[in-house]
């Protein structure tokens, strides 16, 4: 697992700052923006990035689709859809987990080495913290496992506290 482990880094701060090939986007069904760190990527993307979303025709819960990046220091962004948490009941841990690994499939049909993601779903969809760092880091760690050509994947944390509990999955892998 130590192989692994060096592969995946935690950063605390704003994804759109960060220069990774791809940076994932926690959007919605329609693709076409929103608020949270949807907001905060097209605000730096630019229209364009809603011009091109516009002609995608939306995205389902658990899956995830790519768009360049624009205006932004990654190339591209890979839009996916977290579960709303509804107590737990509606398949949320495993559409969460889809997420992380479909963007990872994205990014290595892509060939793409370094790939950011947001705690998908932690805001205003409400998915409990702790439960979704938990499947972020095994799911991350399992893809890859798979994936050889992905270098470096960044968790990053808006927060102190996601980026603590992060930090110490990330020791116990
Ligand atoms: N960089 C990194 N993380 C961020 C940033 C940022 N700039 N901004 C917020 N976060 P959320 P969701 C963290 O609500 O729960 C949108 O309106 C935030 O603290 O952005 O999947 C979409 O259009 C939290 O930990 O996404 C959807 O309608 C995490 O990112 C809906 O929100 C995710 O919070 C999706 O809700």
């Amino acid at each position: 697992m130590n192989e692994i482990k060096n592969r995946i880094c935690v950063y605390q701060g704003n994804i759109v700052k960060l220069g990774t090939d791809a940076i994932v986007n926690a959007a919605n069904t329609s693709l076409l923006g929103g608020g949270g760190v949807d907001g905060a990527i097209h605000a730096a993307a630019g229209p364009e990035l809603l011009e091109e979303c516009r002609g995608l025709h939306g995205c389902r819960v658990g899956q995830a689709k790519l768009t360049k990046g624009y205006r932004l220091p990654a190339p591209y962004i890979i839009h996916t859809v977290g579960p709303i948490w509804q107590g737990g009941g509606q398949q949320e841990a495993e559409l969460l987990a889809s997420c992380y690994r479909s963007s990872m499939e994205i990014a290595a049909e892509k060939r793409l080495s370094s790939i950011a993601f947001p705690a998908i779903s932690t805001g205003v969809y409400g998915y409990p913290r702790q439960e979704a760092a938990r499947i972020a880091i095994h799911t991350v760690a399992e893809a890859l496992q798979q994936h050889s050509g992905i270098k470096k994947v960044y968790l990053v944390a808006w927060d102190k506290e996601t980026a603590l509990l992060y930090q110490s999955l990330l020791e116990q892998l």
